[in-house]
């Protein structure tokens, strides 16, 4: 397959007379930084951070940059195309409705709903429209086969908070600001800018604490941006997390230092979870673990001792074979020592736009994965079961994909197998504006307007952040004629796909047309709690945030628990019957199964760089120079031991396939430890972005394994595969 796109390259020079001046959050990581965007007509003349942004402060990351590379990229598709005999063609938005709307009918009629499966990636999230209409589109379509990079990443911690507060998005934060003892357990908060904790500026709040007297731990197996700032950093082997957390339990009861506090009037299991971490002593672990007994009792007692600790828990401890009850186990070690809930501890948010009222609060394992029955959450199924669940045939085989903002191939295990899944595929739609290693197998793809043509407002992050805070950012540019919002092709769809004509339909979709996603939001604004509700002049709504360019401060999180909890009784219910049936499969793993793996001795891992995000900003200019980031990171005593030396290109293997990049030799990594950091593996044929294509490096998800697991959420295992390494 080859692609003809015609695009054109945007004009240089800038007429610097007639300057603008634009304020907006950027979109691109969780930290939702504050920017000032200086244009001049439809050029960019700067992008700054906004120093009078409340959240941010001014502080950006060399990602905001790239806003502009992403506006201006040739490369950035504009028009819907169409691939015929191979080739890729342009074709008119009525023309891509039909066709997409028709296939899609023609597969749903002949073989059932569930033959159309979704998968919508990371970048939804990001993106107003598409959060408050991609459900719309779900749900017309009807598909029980709906996936997502959920389950490649925080599905642990919307299942605990579901089971546990009675709501699946009623996720505690740190609160970073007010605590004196931060235990990071697998996140690299300097690399990511922060992951369920939004948090600009994470770096200079981190040295505050430490500043402050205060201490920064890091529990990883690679000595990261994070603990390089931290007072202490303890390497640990990957995915042995739960062991660490069971004898620091373990810990807080054997030395009667378990006191959850005001906690313990609505948690009535707290002090049963002794019974269930009784034979994990420090002692029993530490083989598994690398971190020595008293080292272990150590943690614990300075925490203790500290006045306002927490313990948080990120991508490292929830992608894993044991990611879920890791994070059950650091929240419950949180409740346990009254770290929830309190001021500088694990906190509730209270964002302006109430999505918690809007949502379901979850259901797990209602529906299962067709082939391996995967256990489903709120109606989505493992990502890891997708491509088998098109590859293998019989009743309700997955025969068309619509993907919505993803590149799969890239972000989930054994992407070469999804790759060829999808190659065999009757149809696929993308909504998407790049021609990926995903949709690169698409008949039709839908590009949306960029970033900077459209409104925004994080539904998500707010709710995630370490401050309540609101903020709306206009569309910068106005959106050109003929192109169209992720939520109007969102929209669109759905209507055609109901094929209803009546005039109710009808008129009830062109409302839903003219007023978007801004009276949506403002309705949100008005019902929550800063809101006046029908009072239109008093509380937030989107009139007043419209005049604060600069964003409102909403204040520090509060205490909000026992009424904040959406439970029926009002009460944490630790559901130890769900994640404690999980003990089975840890004793199974680390003490009756220890015959190590002797083909593949190596335990690899991921990495995040600060120049980087997921699969999709390698075709941004400025943030692809410099050195080759797609190394093998490896330490120096096994690459002694190897014969390996630092660059030469070594092949790395696991179950599921194999890959040649160059060896970064660094201590940075434990022994018996090797780090490929993800989203590369630019090399495929018949993608559209030709500077990543320069930039190509390996995809370390050609070596993850859709078949390990983490069993008791079917979260994917991306950290921890065991791999063999050696010279070419
Ligand atoms: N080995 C390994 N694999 C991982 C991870 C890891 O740590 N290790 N991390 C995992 C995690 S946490 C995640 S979240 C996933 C991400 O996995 P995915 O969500 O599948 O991948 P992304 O790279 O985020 O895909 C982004 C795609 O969305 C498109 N896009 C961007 N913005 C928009 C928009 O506004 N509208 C539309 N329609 N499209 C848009 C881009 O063009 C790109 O094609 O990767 C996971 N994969
Ligand atoms: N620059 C940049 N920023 C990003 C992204 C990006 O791709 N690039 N992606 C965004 C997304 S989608 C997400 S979800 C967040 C993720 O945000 P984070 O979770 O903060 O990011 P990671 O770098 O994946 O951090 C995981 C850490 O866990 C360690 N680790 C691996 N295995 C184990 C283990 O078994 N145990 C322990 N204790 N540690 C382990 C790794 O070495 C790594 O340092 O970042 C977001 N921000
Ligand atoms: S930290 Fe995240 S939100 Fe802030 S500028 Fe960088 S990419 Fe954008
Ligand atoms: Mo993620």
């Amino acid at each position: 397959m080859t692609t003809t796109l015609k695009t054109k390259a945007p004009a240089k020079k800038a007429n610097v007379a007639n300057q603008q001046i634009h304020y907006r959050t950027c979109n691109l990581c969780e930290a939702m930084c504050g920017i000032e965007i200086v244009t001049s007509g439809q050029q960019i003349l700067s992008i700054k951070g906004d120093k009078q942004d409340t959240f941010s402060r001014g502080h950006i990351c060399p990602k905001a940059t790239a806003l502009q590379d992403l506006h201006e990229d040739p490369d950035r598709l504009r028009q819907p195309i169409e691939k015929v005999n191979g080739e890729w063609k342009e074709i008119s938005w009525e023309a891509a409705y039909e066709k997409t709307v028709a296939y899609i009918q023609a597969v749903q009629k002949k073989f059932g709903k569930d033959a159309v499966g979704t998968y919508l990636g990371n970048p939804n999230v990001h993106n107003l429209g598409s959060m408050l209409y991609g459900r719309e589109l779900l749900h017309t379509l009807g598909t029980k086969n709906k996936f997502s990079a959920t389950s490649v990443d925080q599905l642990p911690h919307h299942i605990i908070a579901h089971k546990l507060f009675g709501h699946q998005l009623k996720v505690p934060v740190p609160d970073i600001d007010n605590c004196d003892h931060f235990l990071i357990i697998g996140a690299n908060p300097v690399a990511s800018n922060g992951s369920i904790m939004s948090v600009p500026d994470v770096k200079t709040r981190l040295k505050n604490i430490t500043k402050n007297g205060g201490d920064v731990i890091v529990i990883d197996p690679r000595r990261t941006e994070t603990a390089e700032i931290a007072t202490k950093h303890h390497f640990i082997k990957p995915g042995s997390d739960v062991l660490l957390l069971l004898a620091m339990l373990n810990t807080l009861f054997s030395e009667k230092l378990a006191k959850p506090g005001r906690l313990k009037e609505f948690t009535p299991e707290w002090n049963q979870l002794a019974l269930d971490v009784a034979p994990y002593t420090p002692e029993k672990v530490v083989q598994h673990t690398g971190i020595e007994a008293n080292e272990v009792k150590k943690l614990v007692r300075d925490f203790i001792k500290a006045e306002a600790p927490v313990c948080y828990g990120r991508m490292g401890a929830s992608v894993q074979a044991f990611g879920t009850l890791t994070q059950y186990l650091i929240m419950t070690f949180n409740i346990l020592t009254g770290r929830l809930d309190a001021r500088g501890g694990m906190m509730f948010t209270q964002p302006a736009a109430n999505l918690i009222s809007q949502t379901g609060k979850g259901h797990f394992g209602r529906t299962h994965s067709r082939v391996r029955k995967l256990p489903g959450f709120s109606g989505e199924l493992p990502v890891s079961a997708l491509a088998e669940d098109i590859l293998t045939e019989g009743e309700g085989q997955i025969k068309a994909m619509v993907m919505m903002a993803g590149n799969p191939v890239l972000s989930t295990p054994n992407g070469q197998q999804l790759d060829k899944a999808f190659q065999g595929l009757d149809f696929m739609v993308s909504i998407d504006f790049y021609l990926n290693e995903s949709n690169r197998h698409a008949d039709i793809i839908l590009p949306p307007v960029s970033t900077l043509e459209r409104s925004h407002y994080d539904l998500i992050f707010h709710l995630l952040a370490v401050r309540n805070t609101a903020k709306y950012s206009p569309a910068l540019f106005k959106a050109k004629a003929n192109t169209k919002q992720d939520w109007e092709i969102l929209l669109e769809l759905s209507h055609r796909l109901r094929g209803k004509t009546d005039l109710k339909s009808r008129l009830t979709h062109k409302a839903k047309m003219l007023l978007g996603p801004e009276a949506q939001l403002d309705f949100l604004l008005r019902s929550g709690p800063y809101g006046g509700g029908f009072n239109l002049l008093r509380g937030i709504s989107l009139r007043k945030l419209k005049a604060q360019p600069h964003g409102i401060d909403l204040g520090e999180l509060k205490p909000v628990l026992p009424s904040a909890l959406q439970t029926k009784d009002k009460k944490i219910h630790l559901n130890r019957d769900f994640f404690m049936a999980d003990l089975p499969r840890v004793q199974e793993h680390f003490f009756n199964n220890e015959t190590k793996n002797s083909d593949r001795p190596f335990s690899l891992i991921g990495r995040r760089h600060v120049r980087s995000n997921n699969s999709w900003l390698h075709n941004s200019k400025r943030l692809v120079k410099g050195k080759n980031r797609c190394t093998v990171m490896i330490h120096p005593y096994d690459a002694t031991a190897l014969k390996i030396e630092n660059a030469q290109i070594v092949k790395v293997a696991s179950r599921v396939g194999q890959v040649e990049l160059p060896a970064e030799i660094t201590d940075e990594v434990m022994q018996g430890i090797l780090s490929i950091p993800h989203g590369f593996g630019h090399n495929r044929q018949g993608t559209g972005w030709k500077i990543a294509e320069a930039h190509a490096g390996v995809s370390v998800n050609d070596l993850s394994d859709e078949m390990q697991i983490d069993e008791l959420s079917g979260n994917a295992v991306l950290n921890g595969v065991p791999v063999s390494i050696q010279a070419t």
